[in-house]
C-alpha cells in the first residue's frame, strides 16, 4: 500500500498551543490514524518553528536568550498534542542540528542551480507574519492580516522566484488537486498569474536564524528554513540516500501538508519553487483549512478569548473535543468554537446517540437477558428490518471511507451518524426489551447481535476521531483495542465479524451526562463566555435595566420604536437561562386519556433513558391519543415532576397555539429518541 505522509505547520514557539493549532494537529492525526487503519505505512510529522525575528524579540522581552526561550516554549506543544491523543511519529524543532544542516544543504543546492543572488532589499516587513509585503499589498498601512509593518533596508540574498511563474502555472495545470479545497487552488493560480517577484531569503538586521553557509553575516529567511522541515525530518536533502525520504516523499509516497489558509501562499507557491530549484519532487497536496473564531471573534489574548486545549480536555476528555472540532468545523471552511455547541454535541450525538445505544444494549439487554454473551445467530434467518440495517452499515462504511479519503472528516462523521441514528431507530422499532419480557429469545438474539455488530463497525470507523472512546466501547463489546498493522485493511466490510459467545463487559457510560450543576461548574471553570448554542446566531445585546418610570411609559406607548425595543429587552434571557432548560426529542410509545379529564392525555415518551417517561399533556381537546403514537415530539426533560389528577407527570410537551388551535411540536426526520433539541 502506498506510504502516506501527513504534516501540520510547525507552530511558532512564541505562543502556547490553543484550539486553532489544536485543530490543525487533530485533523492531521485523524488523517494519519485513518490511513494507518487502512493499512498504509504512515508517518505524521509536527513540530515547532523556533527561528526568526519574532522569536528573537519575544525572547528579549522575557529576558532570555533565544535558545533558552524556545527550549522553554517547545515542551508545552508536545504535551498538548499528547493530551489530545495525537500520535505523531516525529516532532521537529528547527534549532535541531539535523534540521540546520539540511536547510544549509537546500541553500547550497539552490545556489548551485543559479537561483540565489546577492542584492539589497528595501520594502515592508511584518515581523508578526514574518513576511515581506509590497506597497500594493498593504491595507491601511498594515499587513493584509492587520498587523504592523516596518520599513526595512538591508543587504539580502534573493531567490529567483520570478523564474518560476510559468513553471508553477504549468505544474498547477498538470496537478489540479495540488491545492485543496478547489477555491483555494484558483486563488493560488490567480496570484501566480499576476507574475512572481524575486524573494528576499536572507536577513542581516538580526541574528536568530540559520547562518547562510558561505556568508554567515546573513541568516536564512525563516520561511526558507521552516518549509524545509518537511523533508529535513525525513533526512533530506543529503548526499546519502535516506530510507524514510525514499519511502514517504513522492514519488513513492503520498505527502500531504495540512495548513491554515493564512499560510497557503508559502506552501503552494514558495515551497514547490524551492523544491523545483533543488530538483526534489513537490509534495502531493497542500490542504488549506479554515480559521477558527471563538464565539464569532478572532482569538486573541487581549480580547481574553484565547482558548488553550488543556482545560477542555480535562473537562470533557480528548476524544470529545476531537469529535466536536472535527464534526462542527468543516475542514476547509472557517468555523466558530462555542462551549454551548460543544456541550450540545456531547449530550446529543455522543451521550444520547452513541453512548445510550451501547448502554441500552450491553448493560441492559445483553447482561440481563443473554447472560452477557454475544449471541450466536444464523444470518440467513434474519428479517428484512435487520437486513436494512446491515445495508445501512455497508452504505455508511463506503461513504465514510470516501469522505476520509477526500480529507473531509466532518462529512465522514455525518455519514457515520446516519448509522448511529438508524441503529437507535432499529432498537426503537424492534423493542428488544419487549422481546426479553415476552421471552422471544430467538428474535432477541438476532436483534441484539445486529446492534452489537453495528456498534463494532462504529468502533472501527470512529477510531480515527475518537481512539480512546472507541477502544473503551470495544472493551464493553469484549473486543481488543484497535492496533493498526501495515498492509492490513481494518476498515469494516464483511458483516458478522463479531464472534458469537464473546463475553461483553459493561462499564461506566462512555459519555456520562452532566447535570445542571456540573455543567455550570465546568463552564465556570473554563471561563466560558455566555453564548447562544448556534455559531451563526447573532449575539443579543445586553439588556439594560429599565427604571420603574420608563417601564410604565413603555407599556403606555406600545407603538413607538422605543417601546418595541423595550419589549425585546423584556424577552431577552441569558445563556444561563437557556442552558437551564433541557429540550429533548421524545418518541411517543403510548398515549391514553386521563380519566375524568377532557383535556389531559397521559403519554409514555422515550427520551433516551432506560425507561420511558410519563408526561401528562393538556392537548386532549385537539388530539386523539392514537394520533400521537410513534410521533417524535419535543419535550422539556428537566422539569421537576409534579402531580396532576393524582398522576405524576415528569416533563412537558411543547406545542404552539393561536386562535385557530394547537399543534404539538415535532421534527421532520427520524432522529434518535433523546436527541438534544437546541
Ligand atoms: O505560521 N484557527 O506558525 P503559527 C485555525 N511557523 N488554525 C489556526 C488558528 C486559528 N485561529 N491559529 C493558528 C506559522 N492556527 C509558521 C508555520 S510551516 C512551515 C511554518 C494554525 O504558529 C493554522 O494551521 O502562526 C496556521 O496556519 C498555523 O496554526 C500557524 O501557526
Amino acid at each position: 500500500m502506498r506510504p502516506f505522509y501527513v504534516t501540520t505547520p510547525i507552530y511558532y514557539a512564541n505562543d502556547r498551543p490553543h484550539i486553532g493549532t489544536a485543530y490543525s494537529t487533530i485533523a492531521a492525526d485523524v488523517l494519519a490514524r485513518y490511513k494507518k487503519l487502512r493499512g498504509h505505512p504512515t508517518r505524521f510529522l509536527t513540530g515547532v518553528d523556533e527561528h526568526g525575528q519574532k522569536l528573537e524579540r519575544r525572547a528579549k522581552e522575557e529576558g532570555l536568550s533565544p535558545q533558552d526561550f524556545v527550549d522553554r516554549m517547545a515542551p508545552p506543544f508536545r504535551i498538548a498534542w499528547e493530551e489530545l491523543g495525537c500520535e505523531h511519529d516525529d516532532f521537529i524543532r528547527t534549532t535541531e542540528p539535523r534540521h540546520v544542516k539540511r536547510v544549509q544543504e537546500m541553500w547550497r543546492r539552490a545556489q548551485k542551480s543559479g537561483d540565489i543572488y546577492e542584492g539589497e532589499y528595501e520594502g515592508w516587513y511584518c515581523v508578526a507574519d514574518e513576511a515581506f509585503y509590497t506597497e500594493k499589498e498593504l491595507v491601511d498601512g498594515k499587513s493584509p492580516t492587520g498587523r504592523p509593518v516596518e520599513r526595512v533596508r538591508e543587504k539580502s540574498y534573493f531567490f529567483r522566484l520570478s523564474n518560476y511563474t510559468e513553471k508553477l502555472l504549468a505544474f498547477y495545470e498538470a496537478n489540479p488537486k495540488f491545492v485543496q479545497p478547489e477555491g483555494r487552488y484558483n486563488e493560488v493560480k490567480n496570484f501566480v498569474r499576476e507574475g512572481l517577484k524575486d524573494l528576499s531569503i536572507s536577513r542581516t538586521t538580526f541574528r536568530w536564524g540559520i547562518p547562510v553557509p558561505s556568508d554567515p553575516e546573513h541568516v536564512i529567511y525563516v520561511w526558507f528554513d521552516a518549509l524545509t522541515n518537511y523533508i529535513s525530518a525525513l533526512g533530506a536533502p543529503s548526499d546519502q540516500s535516506s530510507p524514510e525520504f525514499e519511502k514517504f516523499w513522492p514519488k513513492h509516497g503520498e505527502a500531504v501538508h495540512l495548513v491554515g489558509k493564512d499560510i497557503l501562499r508559502f506552501h503552494a507557491v514558495f515551497w514547490p519553487a524551492f523544491l523545483m530549484s533543488v530538483g526534489i519532487e513537490t509534495p502531493s497536496q497542500v490542504w488549506a483549512h479554515g480559521w477558527l473564531t471563538v464565539n464569532g471573534e478572532k482569538m486573541s489574548k487581549s480580547v481574553g478569548n484565547f482558548i488553550p486545549p488543556g482545560p477542555l480536555v480535562e473537562a470533557f476528555g480528548a476524544d470529545v473535543l476531537r469529535y466536536y472540532l472535527m464534526r462542527d468545523i468543516a475542514l476547509g471552511q472557517d468555523g466558530d468554537f462555542s462551549h454551548a455547541n460543544l456541550i450540545a454535541r456531547y449530550h446529543g450525538d455522543l451521550g444520547n446517540g452513541l453512548g445510550n445505544l451501547l448502554n441500552r444494549l450491553v448493560a441492559s439487554i445483553v447482561q440481563k437477558s443473554l447472560g452477557g454473551l454475544v449471541p450466536h445467530i444464523h444470518f440467513d434467518e434474519l428479517e428484512q428490518i435487520d437486513r436494512d440495517l446491515i445495508a445501512q452499515a455497508e452504505k455508511t462504511a463506503e461513504g465514510a471511507a470516501k469522505h476520509f479519503d477526500a480529507v473531509a472528516p466532518h462529512r465522514a462523521l455525518e455519514a457515520i451518524w446516519e448509522l448511529v441514528i438508524a441503529t437507535n431507530k432499529y432498537v426503537d422499532q424492534t423493542a428488544p426489551w419487549s422481546l426479553a419480557k415476552n421471552d422471544d429469545k430467538k428474535r432477541l438474539r438476532q436483534v441484539a447481535y445486529t446492534v452489537l455488530e453495528a456498534l463494532r463497525w462504529m468502533s472501527v470507523m470512529l477510531w480515527p476521531v475518537m481512539p480512546g472512546k472507541c477502544d473503551a466501547l470495544r472493551a464493553q463489546l469484549g473486543l481488543p483495542p484497535i492496533r493498526p498493522t501495515e498492509d492490513t485493511d481494518k476498515w469494516p466490510s464483511a458483516w458478522g465479524g463479531l464472534a458469537g459467545g464473546t463475553m461483553t463487559k459493561p462499564a461506566e457510560p462512555l459519555f456520562p451526562r452532566f447535570d445542571d450543576d456540573k455543567q455550570r461548574a465546568v463552564l465556570e471553570r473554563l471561563g466560558a463566555l455566555p453564548v447562544a448554542p448556534t455559531a451563526a446566531a447573532p449575539k443579543p445585546s445586553k439588556p439594560k435595566p429599565l427604571s420603574e418610570e420608563k417601564r410604565v411609559d413603555a407599556a403606555k406607548t406600545e407603538t413607538t420604536a422605543g417601546a418595541a425595543a423595550t419589549s425585546t429587552e423584556k424577552a431577552l434571557c441569558t445563556i444561563d437561562d437557556v442552558m437551564k432548560v433541557e429540550l429533548r426529542l421524545g418518541l411517543v410509545k403510548s398515549a391514553d386519556r386521563v380519566p375524568k379529564s377532557d383535556k389531559l392525555l397521559r403519554l409514555l415518551v422515550d427520551i433516551g433513558e432506560a425507561e420511558p417517561r410519563q408526561i401528562l399533556a393538556g392537548i386532549g381537546k385537539t388530539y386523539e391519543p392514537e394520533q400521537l403514537l410513534g410521533r417524535r415530539i419535543v419535550v422539556i426533560a428537566n422539569l421537576a415532576p409534579r402531580k396532576m389528577m393524582g398522576l405524576e407527570s415528569h416533563g412537558m410537551v411543547l406545542a404552539a397555539s393561536d386562535e385557530n388551535g394547537l399543534s404539538v411540536l415535532s421534527v421532520d426526520k427520524d432522529l434518535a429518541a433523546g436527541s438534544i433539541v437546541k
